[in-house]
């Protein structure tokens, strides 16, 4: 019994640096044992060391810990996880800062089981794919205009690194796979831990390297597009970048891309200035969809007949909402960023600008198992603020199965297109 582990280990370890890619079920995303409910015991000198999903040292998912900006600068990798300790651009309730840290502290269990994806029939730590935590960018508490700076610097060097697997061919002709990017390089993901939302700005511009002008799914129950007179006052200028403003500004600079139907808000449910704050969001490109949609959508709205008929079974509730972020962002390249706060103070209340009448935890992972197949070139979760978690840990836990989700969406789908 031992031996077969060590050996499995043995087969895992070398397969995972042979390059083997897509398709390749062997990597390892523990750096001692299998399964952590398999620990061996010290004195066991196939194992390095007995570990647990309760002990060591805490990385996501208790993936290996790489220090992809410090002494592993040129390690290459699949996806990566890293923090975005920021919180200074916070209008309410401060201590996103502590994010990175909490949300991989939620994380811990993610594998207990072996991290099989039930309803996505998929196992991300075992896709073949290199999946690692790279720590966190060094972000400075004093200083906006700089952290901001270290944050773009941060993730654009992981973006521009070479991914670790090749992109493979074509699932259904067999065709080699070519990059979707603008620059024609195959990147690599970038999975960002929040940090308040203004992270998003700089992220932005690293993915606009990259990628050009990108297409975006934002799940958040603010806006986030508020011209920087109506959110914060803009006092300076460097005070007009927040995180109720950072979308405002990735439109001014051309970052995301501008027209009828290319990104798209979910969860919407915040109070505004006023009617105005919604044609300010459709003049920075957004379509929205309101939390409480999910209740309505697809119904028919006839007087009388509100809930008398629905169409469709493919139409109503979390399949309706799911349908319509697919309708407006095709098959583009798209950026994935989710505000906690897109689900409701039940089930997540440590975030910055908490909102009640949100989705439930459930609703939000089944909203993004349906986004299943789409490009998603990187992510981020936002505006995890542990201090005002429950000790249950209800806020961290939620950030992290929601990114496992997205990890699940990210492995079975390359980043490439056949050509054409
Ligand atoms: C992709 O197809 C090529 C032939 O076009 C083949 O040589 C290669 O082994 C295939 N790669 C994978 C990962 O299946
Ligand atoms: C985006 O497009 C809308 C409508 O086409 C336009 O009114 C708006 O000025 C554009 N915004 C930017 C930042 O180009
Ligand atoms: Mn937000």
């Amino acid at each position: 019994m031992k031996l077969t582990i060590s050996l499995t280990l043995l087969i895992g370890v070398a397969a995972t640096f042979a390059h083997e890619g897509h398709g390749d079920e062997s990597q390892m995303p523990l750096d001692y044992v299998r399964f952590p409910y398999q620990a061996q015991y010290p004195g066991d000198d196939t194992v390095v060391t007995a570990d647990s999903i309760f002990s060591g040292i805490t990385t996501f998912a208790k993936l290996p810990w790489v220090q992809c900006l410090g002494k592993n600068k040129v390690e290459a990798f699949d996806i990566a996880f890293i923090g975005a300790p920021f919180d200074t651009g916070t209008s309410y309730r401060p201590g996103a800062r502590f994010g990175p840290a909490g949300i991989r502290a939620g994380s811990r269990r993610l594998t207990l089981y072996g991290g099989y994806n039930v309803p996505l029939e998929v196992n991300p730590f075992f896709s073949g794919l290199k999946i690692v935590d790279c720590g966190d960018i060094p972000v400075t508490p004093y200083d906006n205009h700089h952290a901001i700076q270290q944050i773009e610097n941060g993730h654009r060097e992981l973006l521009h690194r070479g991914p670790f697997s090749p992109l493979g061919n074509d699932s259904i002709t067999g065709e080699p796979l070519v990059p979707i990017s603008k620059d024609g390089k195959h990147h690599p993901r970038v999975i960002t831990l929040g940090g308040d939302h203004t992270i998003v700005l700089p992220i932005l511009r690293s993915i606009y390297t990259a990628y050009g002008a990108i297409s975006v799914i934002h799940f958040d129950s603010h806006l986030d597009t508020w011209k920087p007179k109506v959110f914060g006052g803009a006092p300076s200028s460097q005070a007009a970048i927040n995180h109720g403003t950072y979308f405002y500004w990735a439109s001014q600079e051309g970052l995301i891309k501008n027209g009828s139907s290319i990104a798209s808000h979910g969860a919407i449910r915040t109070t505004l200035s006023g009617p105005t704050d919604y044609e300010n969001d459709d003049n920075s490109g957004f379509q929205r969809i309101e939390a409480r949609e999910i209740d309505t959508i697809g119904q028919c709205s006839l007087p009388g007949l509100m809930y008398a008929h629905s169409l469709g079974s493919d139409q109503v509730g979390t399949d309706g909402i799911i349908k319509k972020i697919r309708e407006v962002v095709g098959d583009k390249p798209v950026y994935l960023s989710i505000d906690i706060d897109s689900i409701d103070p039940a089930f997540a209340p440590a975030t910055g600008t908490p909102e009640t009448g949100g989705w439930s935890t459930r609703e939000l992972r089944t909203i993004l198992r349906g986004l299943d197949g789409l490009h998603i070139v990187s992510a981020d979760l936002v505006e995890v603020a542990p201090a005002y978690d429950t000790n249950a840990e209800l806020t961290t836990m939620a950030a992290a199965d929601v990114l496992f989700e997205v990890l699940s969406v990210m492995a079975k789908t390359p980043l490439g297109k056949v050509k054409n």
